[in-house]
C-alpha cells in the first residue's frame, strides 16, 4: 500500500513542508494531494482527509479511505515513517546522535512561537529586516546554538553538512527554519549561514523550493508584510 501525504500550498505551509522533504530525500515513494488555504477545496475536503483539519496528514493508503492510517501531527508523521521504513536512517543511528536529534526536534515541534508568528515561511518573497519583533532574536539564537552544538557533536565528522552527518529527520523538521532565514535574512553566523546554503540545494528542498516559486495564490493570514495583489 502506498502513503498519501495531504499538504497545503508550498509556498506557506512550513509544516507541511517537512514530512514531504523528508520522504522526497530519502526515496521513499508518496502521492501528494495538495488542498490550497482559502480554497473552496479545502472547505470541501479537509473533514475527510485530516482528522484535525491541519496539514499535513499522512495516510497509509488511500487519503480518507475506511481502510486507512491517518496519521496526523508533524511529530507523529515523521516517527511512523521512521517506523514504517526502518531501512532508511530517518534519525541518526548513533544513539546520542539520535536522542539529540529527537531532543531538537521535539522542540522545534513546540517551540519557537515568536519566529514562527513573525516570520511566516513564505517561500517565493523577499522580505529582508522584517519581523524582527518581539522574541525573534532570542529564538534565532536558540536555532544557531542548537545546529552549531549538532554539528560540532556529531555533524562535523562527516563529509556531509546536515545536522548529524547524514540527512536525518531534524534537518527536515529545520527546514522551514531555513526558508524563514532566507526570506527575512536575519543576521546569522557563519556556519548557519553555511548549513542554510547546503539545506537549499539538497535535492528534496530544492524540489519543494521549485514549486513553492511557481505558486501564485496570496493568502492573506501568511503574509504580514504584503497587500493582496489587485
Ligand atoms: N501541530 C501541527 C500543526 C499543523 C498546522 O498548523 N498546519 C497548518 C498549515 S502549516 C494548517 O493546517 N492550518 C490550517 C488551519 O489551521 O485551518 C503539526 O505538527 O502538524
Amino acid at each position: 500500500m502506498s502513503l498519501t501525504l495531504v499538504i497545503g500550498n508550498k509556498n506557506y505551509s512550513s509544516w507541511s513542508m517537512r514530512p514531504w522533504v523528508l520522504l522526497r530525500q530519502f526515496g521513499i515513494p508518496f502521492n501528494e494531494v495538495m488542498l490550497k488555504f482559502e480554497s473552496a477545496e479545502w472547505d470541501e475536503h479537509i473533514s475527510r482527509l485530516a482528522p484535525t483539519r491541519k496539514v499535513p496528514t499522512l495516510w497509509d493508503g488511500d487519503a480518507g479511505a475506511a481502510s486507512s492510517t491517518p496519521v496526523w501531527e508533524t511529530i507523529a508523521i515523521i516517527e511512523y515513517i521512521a517506523d514504517r521504513f526502518p531501512q532508511f536512517d530517518i534519525w541518526p543511528r548513533d544513539v546520542a546522535a539520535r536522542a539529540m536529534a529527537r531532543a531538537v526536534s521535539a522542540e522545534m515541534h513546540a517551540g519557537f512561537q515568536a519566529l514562527r508568528s513573525n516570520m511566516p515561511m513564505n517561500i517565493r518573497s523577499q522580505h529582508p529586516g522584517k519581523g524582527m519583533k518581539a522574541g525573534v532574536a532570542e529564538d534565532i539564537a536558540r536555532i544557531e546554538a542548537i545546529w552549531r552544538v549538532a554539528r560540532e557533536r556529531f555533524g562535523s565528522y562527516t563529509e556531509s553538512p546536515f545536522l548529524f552527518g547524514q540527512f536525518s529527520a531534524a534537518d527536515a523538521m529545520f527546514a522551514p527554519v531555513v526558508m524563514r532565514f532566507l526570506t527575512y535574512m536575519p543576521s546569522l553566523v557563519p556556519a548557519s549561514t553555511q548549513y542554510c546554503e547546503a539545506m537549499k540545494i539538497a535535492p528534496a528542498i530544492a524540489a519543494w523550493i521549485t514549486e513553492a516559486q511557481q505558486e501564485t495564490e496570496f493568502v492573506g493570514f501568511d503574509e504580514p508584510n504584503a497587500s493582496p495583489p489587485v
